[in-house]
């Protein structure tokens, strides 16, 4: 594949670790892709919280037309965020393909499968946001999860079509708030053309006096659609937020995940969120925070020039870590100062 047309780099503050922290090789179950992952850290240790799509021969997937048996969340920790990743035995989600059709979950017996975590604490509370595939369309989750990871409870699903959902670590003026991006096809002229929504919440269940965040027109480097990324981050500036933001070479070309001609690019964005009024941004970067460019971000993998972050975290020290996934095959981690992040989120809307 390698890099495309036109060449988007990273932000010269961003420093990314020459090599995946996660990768299938680490999983002592079946694996072959992991990505996407949710990150958070929990009483001093590091939780990742990780999409695992099996079932298949991973040597073999690069540009082909393959089918999964499955998709797992698992989970890994880790005492410095980076290296030396210990993985949970077991997963804590797990759909096989074909098996679910009378549902696993009591409450929503039409899931097909979850996916894509992101990992938020509230209050002391451990959440899960996820994409969850419905014989109905595709809606968003918010699951709550036990302190020990060995289990969830769904506790709330949007209608479809929406996904990439990420909750705020805080309430805000007694509201939860949410970042997420339905994907209305028909009312954006039947193709990809999707924006960042926001919504808020009393008590996590009942969502409403949702919002426009950002538009896809407002940033200059996506041609087909944005959505939220990591779950915001909050600096004395305002919330700090990540966002995907999907280029393609041609309208019209891998339209489908499973297409063979697959030509969209994912980078990630950065702004700045209004601390107290979370629909407002207050400055963004024009330009990409992380774009593919690394081997195995633009040439290996599954789905190459895949960009995918998940999981954001404000060190002591000032430096943020932002996981994120390359290529829906492996997981990474790169830093920067959170005053260089700040610096540039200077432009307007
Ligand atoms: C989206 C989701 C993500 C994935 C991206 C690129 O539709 O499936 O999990 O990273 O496509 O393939």
């Amino acid at each position: 594949m390698a890099i495309w047309e036109p060449i988007l780099k990273s932000a010269d503050c961003l420093k990314k670790l020459e090599k995946p922290i996660l990768t299938k090789d680490d999983i002592p179950y079946d694996a072959a892709l992991i990505f996407n992952a949710g990150v958070e850290k929990i009483n001093g240790k590091y939780v990742m919280v990780f999409r695992n799509d099996y079932g298949t021969d991973s040597d073999k997937f690069v540009n082909q037309k393959i089918g999964f048996k499955g998709t797992s969340v698992g989970i890994a920790f880790s005492d410095d965020g980076v290296t030396n990743w210990q993985v949970k035995e077991v997963p804590l989600v797990d759909y096989q393909v074909g098996k679910n059709m009378l549902g696993k979950e009591k409450d929503v017996p039409d899931i097909l499968r979850l996916y894509d975590p992101r990992l938020t604490v509230i209050d002391g509370e451990i959440y899960l946001c996820l994409a969850m595939d419905t014989h109905h369309g595709i809606r968003g989750a918010i699951a709550k999860v036990k302190d020990d990871f060995s289990g969830y409870e769904i506790i709330s699903a949007t209608v479809p079509d929406n996904r990439n959902m990420v909750l705020f670590p805080e309430k805000i003026g007694g509201y939860y708030y949410r970042l997420e991006r339905p994907f209305p096809v028909y009312g954006r002229g039947g193709r990809d053309r999707f924006d960042m929504w926001i919504s808020k919440s009393p008590d996590l269940k009942f969502w409403g006096e949702s919002q426009l965040v950002l538009g896809v027109e407002n940033v200059p480097y996506a041609n087909n659609k944005i959505g939220p990324a990591a779950p915001p981050v909050k600096t004395d500036k305002g919330w700090l937020i990540t966002f995907h933001a999907v280029d393609v070479e041609r309208e019209g070309r891998g339209q489908t995940t499973w297409d063979l001609t697959w030509t969209k690019r994912y980078t990630a964005g950065i702004a700045l969120l209004d601390l107290e009024d979370p629909s407002k941004v207050i400055g963004m970067s024009k330009s990409p925070l992380i774009a593919p460019e690394l081997p195995y971000e633009t040439d290996e993998g599954f789905r190459q020039n895949v960009i995918f972050p998940g999981g954001m975290i404000l060190e002591d020290d000032g430096q943020v870590k932002i996981y994120y996934g390359a290529s829906d095959t492996v997981e990474c981690v790169a830093t920067a100062h959170v005053d260089e992040l700040l610096a540039l989120c200077t432009e307007e809307l």
